[in-house]
């Protein structure tokens, strides 16, 4: 690795998969540290100095340090996407990209995929609640339906031809989905083979999911 390539700490979690395959699409040779979740890897002190929220993934490029996934991505894209990317231009575009960024963190991945999590694997730490497991998997078809109005007409990615920010963040969210069993609207369905279809994709997927021995064939599509 050079100076200025960046490090990526985290693998084996749907959204370390957002950072691997932002710098897969961009084409960057990077490190990566292959720390995992819930593992006491994101706990030592050493990490911990690196980024208090003790979190993965976090990216290290020089001196710019960040913690969040959504972050990660964008940084990624403007610094080493150049044209093999999308990027919004106008203030339409971007109201387009944050509409979708938006409700795919908030919706889609904070309320109603994590609180799975929280309250299902995670269960020991955050409590059991099978009725907010219940009600968040509802949510979440629910939201994803609301947003099948703004699928993209064509055989394309989610804003235009190239791939953004916005289809890192939807695709992985929908992978998640799946691999917890809630049903995604059918609508979904040849958008997900397009994005499955990705030479990048099918290469960070699995080399972030190697550690749990899952591959991008493994997931029904
Ligand atoms: N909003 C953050 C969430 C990061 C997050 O919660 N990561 C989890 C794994 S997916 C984690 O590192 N948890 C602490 C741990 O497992 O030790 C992001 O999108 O990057």
């Amino acid at each position: 690795m050079t100076e200025s390539s960046p490090t990526v700490w985290g693998v084996g979690t749907t959204r370390t998969l957002r950072a691997h395959w932002a710098l897969a699409e961009a084409g960057v040779a990077y490190e990566t540290k292959p720390i995992q979740s819930r593992s006491g890897e994101t706990q030592t002190d050493g990490y911990a100095a690196l980024n208090p929220k003790q979190k993965i993934p976090f990216l290290e490029h020089g001196d710019v340090k960040i913690s969040e996934s959504y972050a990660i991505v964008d940084y990624v894209f403007e610094v080493f996407g150049g044209d093999r990317v999308y990027r919004p231009a106008t203030s339409a575009e971007r109201a387009a990209s944050n509409e979708w960024c938006s409700t795919i963190l908030m919706e889609l991945d904070a309320h109603t995929l994590y609180v799975m999590r929280r309250h299902g694997d995670l269960k020991d730490l955050y409590g059991a609640a099978p009725a907010a497991i219940d009600a968040a998997k509802e949510y979440f078809t629910k939201l994803a339906d609301a947003m099948v109005m703004k699928l993209p007409a064509g055989p394309t990615c989610l804003l235009s031809e190239k791939i953004s920010v916005a289809d890192i963040l939807l695709m992985s969210c929908l992978d998640w989905a799946v691999l917890y069993q809630v049903p995604v609207p059918e609508a979904y369905g040849d958008y997900r083979k397009r994005m499955s279809e990705r030479p990048a994709y099918q290469q960070a997927f699995d080399f972030n999911f190697e550690v749990l021995g899952v591959t991008h064939k493994d997931l029904p599509r």
